[in-house]
């Protein structure tokens, strides 16, 4: 497989004045979801949106931790990621003005791990650049695109008919992937059906870690779908035994938890662990970390695709940005707004076109309005931290 363009990526362009933060804010709003979303980890009908935002010239910038309530998917959590970044990178971020992101990235990396905290710092940093120097989040990663082909990841259902009438509504809607959660049990029967009904359809199957390697006759049996990729079949931070299995199966593996930074997707791809890697910048510690990959897998024509992890508007919209970077061949995991919530925390919403295409915009920063209305309404928690360092 090939990645589609030929444009080399830039590099950030933060080459704007210091910035002296003046202030962070992160909060959580709490957002039900529009139907449960079931993995093999678990199921969940709510989402605990963590925001995070940061204050400078009178300029605010926003960004999303997209770590869940609870340790399954990794071992972050709001509450971690709220210690991490009240104790750590709060202090770390205001202590003296920010040159740019590598020095940003810089001061996190002396903190081990905690990606998803240092990212949504990062975001509200990236944001706030963007908006200060009237560019879009798109422009200042350097994005080609301007307009991104989009999946949509369809959790574990009650039963087969429920699947199969979720797949058929989406491809209705336009979505050009379908991408199915499997676990021992719900795997190759419920994958041969929607196989069988959509013949020339984009199939891929997420199994979150729910495999071992013993398993590997049984994972064999995918290899009759045609599926696009097998998303993380095997342990969390496992690449040798992926390695192993990928040796044996003809499906490409495409690795989302194990990679956690840049030397774990060379890693990876140095022995063979994967052939596609999903990013996602929360995952992997931010824009700094994020682009690395990308360059890495792009110089090596590995296809990347951006991630989800049903973030609100704010976090959507950054991976909107990161996926018009030349790289991302593959429809990535960023549905419409109102695939998870009855109403988002941006507007307009995010919409996916008849061709299962998004838009990426053009307005600085973000994008979209955020609708601090909407987010104070139902914000549950919010804390503040002011820096010592104003301008004069
Ligand atoms: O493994 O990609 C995953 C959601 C939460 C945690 C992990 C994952 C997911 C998804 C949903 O698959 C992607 C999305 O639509 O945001
Ligand atoms: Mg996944």
């Amino acid at each position: 497989m090939r990645v589609r363009s030929e444009t080399q990526p830039r590099p950030l362009d933060t080459s704007t004045d210091r910035v002296a933060i003046e202030r962070i804010e992160m909060r959580t709003v709490r957002l039900r979801l529009k139907e449960p979303f079931e993995t093999s980890f678990g199921s969940i009908d709510s989402r605990l949106i963590f925001l995070v935002s940061v204050e400078a010239g009178g300029t605010t910038g926003w960004g999303e931790v997209v770590a869940s309530e609870q340790p399954r998917y990794s071992y972050e959590t709001v509450g971690t990621a709220k210690h991490v970044i009240r104790d750590y990178l709060a202090p770390a971020m205001l202590s003296r003005p920010v040159t740019d992101l590598a020095d940003l990235s810089q001061r996190f990396a002396s903190f081990r791990g905690h990606n998803m905290a240092k990212a949504g710092l990062e975001l509200a940093y990236v944001d706030l650049l963007a908006r200060a120097s009237n560019q879009s989040l798109s422009q200042m990663v350097g994005g080609t695109l301007s307009r991104i082909p989009v999946g949509v990841s369809l959790g574990i259902q009650p039963d087969i008919d429920r699947l199969l009438d979720r797949v058929k509504s989406y491809l209705e809607d336009g979505y050009q992937r379908i991408k199915l959660k499997i676990k021992p049990g719900w795997d190759t029967d419920i994958v041969r059906e929607v196989r069988r009904r959509h013949p020339g359809i984009l199939l891929s199957v997420d199994a979150n870690s729910a495999y071992f390697i013993e398993e590997q006759d049984h994972l064999k049996l995918l290899d009759d779908f045609k599926l696009l990729m097998i998303e993380q079949p095997l342990n969390n931070d496992d690449l040798i035994d992926h390695a192993k299995l990928q040796s044996i199966m003809k499906t490409p593996i495409c690795l989302d938890e194990s990679i956690t930074g840049p030397a774990r997707a060379r890693q990876a791809l140095e022995i063979g662990s994967c052939r596609i890697i999903n990013i996602k910048i929360g995952r992997v510690g931010g824009y700094s970390q994020a682009l690395q990959i990308h360059d890495l897998c792009f110089s090596k024509g590995v296809p990347v695709w951006c991630g989800g992890m049903l973030e609100s508007g704010i976090g959507r919209a950054h991976n909107i940005a990161l996926a018009s970077l030349p790289g991302f061949c593959l429809p990535g995991d960023i549905s419409a707004s109102s695939r998870y919530f009855a109403r988002d925390v941006i507007s307009p919403e995010v919409t996916v076109d008849d061709d299962g295409t998004v838009e990426v915009p053009h307005g600085p920063g973000l994008g979209f309005d955020v609708d601090l209305d909407y987010i104070t309404a139902n914000t549950q928690t919010v804390e503040r931290f002011e820096g010592t360092t104003r301008k004069t």
